[in-house]
């Protein structure tokens, strides 16, 4: 109907998207048969039978875990640039499709350099992706490094230095850095924020964006963590806010963007619907917040479908989209000049 056209043709910025996220059980297939890997090389898992037994595997998760279990496994398929680079050219094309102008996106180097990839295989391979979208679909982006948080903090020290080293944090000529943020994220229960404080305290001296995962399934130290030991700017989730009225005031005051994921949530149990999921009282207390497909491989849909389980749930009015649609774009680590062009 016209409010799904509305909905189709808001400018959206995306801040919470991995892009292994986006690996589907179609493109594991693909990529595996092309680099002549048996899926899953670790262990006999039933469910890497074909692309239909891994797309029945995915319509279900417990929770947080198991859904990693299994996004770990397949990226064992994920092997060369050209691999990394088709990876994010899967999310462009889809996320153009969906009406994104601008992308701000995770990437997880350990997950792969873990299992023996170079670490500029998989920049440079997804950094090629961005650069292909900008000239041929107009979307800008910004390369976001994750830490795993369940490995030690000392393979974070590794993963920075890699980057430090590479010369990707370096202003290139005329243009943004490669990477422009560090992000932490993957399990979350019983690995504080403060574990990393190191290598962010390091990162805001080199002039880069922070942003971790928090209150995805941890309850709100996990943010507040986030914010005092980490030097945040954003928070990823942010959905166990509710728990803290205090803090949820200090979020408002110091002007915090939550990424949310509303489909994400539902998929990992984080609540029960997406109507739980408190957009409503967030637009109610003025706080912040952008809407995003996390791992939209994983979780039945890109950044359109979480607008639209959203306005199903919720019902907003277009003055209230304008408002999220506005809050995204600023809440944006880009130039006044292209919060312009979207605004
Ligand atoms: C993730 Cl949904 C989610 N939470 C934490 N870490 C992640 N890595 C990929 N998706
Ligand atoms: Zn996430």
């Amino acid at each position: 109907d016209s409010f799904h056209n509305f909905l189709a043709e808001l400018p959206k910025c995306e801040h919470h998207l991995h892009l292994e996220g986006c690996l589907s059980p179609s493109l594991t297939f693909k990529l595996a048969a092309k680099n002549n890997i048996k899926l899953p090389s670790k262990e006999k898992k039933p469910e890497y039978e074909s692309v239909e037994t891994l797309e029945k595997r995915y319509e279900h998760f417990d929770n947080l875990q198991d859904f990693l279990d299994c996004y770990y496994l397949a990226l064992d398929a994920v092997i060369t640039k050209e691999d990394f680079e088709m990876l994010g050219w899967e999310y462009f094309t889809t996320a153009h499709a969906d009406g994104v102008k601008h992308a701000e996106v995770f990437f997880d180097p350990q997950s792969h350099t873990d299992r023996g990839i170079p670490f500029a295989t998989v920049v440079e391979g997804f950094n090629a992706a961005c650069e292909r979208a900008e000239k041929e679909l107009g979307i800008t982006s910004q390369l976001i490094m994750c830490f795993l948080r369940h490995l030690p903090a000392s393979k974070a020290a590794t993963t920075m230095q890699s980057a430090i080293d590479g010369g990707y944090f370096n202003q290139q000529q005329g243009k943004d850095r490669v990477i422009a943020g560090l992000g932490l994220d993957s399990s979350e229960v019983g690995f504080r924020p403060e574990l990393f404080k190191e290598q962010y305290v390091l990162g805001k001296e080199l002039g880069l964006h922070r942003t971790a995962h928090g209150g995805e399934e941890g309850d709100p130290s996990y943010i507040s963590g986030a914010l005092d030991s980490l030097h945040c700017e954003r928070i990823d989730h942010g959905i166990k806010l509710t728990q803290d009225p205090e803090l949820l005031a200090r979020i408002v005051k110091e002007e915090i963007l939550l990424t949310v994921c509303p489909l994400s949530n539902v998929c990992l149990q984080a609540v029960n619907e997406v109507g739980e999921v408190p957009i409503r009282k967030f637009l109610q207390e003025g706080v912040k917040f952008s809407i995003n497909s996390d791992d939209p491989a994983y979780f039945g849909g890109y950044i359109l479908e979480n607008y639209c389980a959203v306005q199903k749930a919720f019902n907003l009015s277009k003055e209230e989209w304008k408002v999220i649609v506005q809050n995204s774009i600023n809440g944006s680590w880009t130039g006044q000049q292209r919060k312009d062009e979207l605004l």
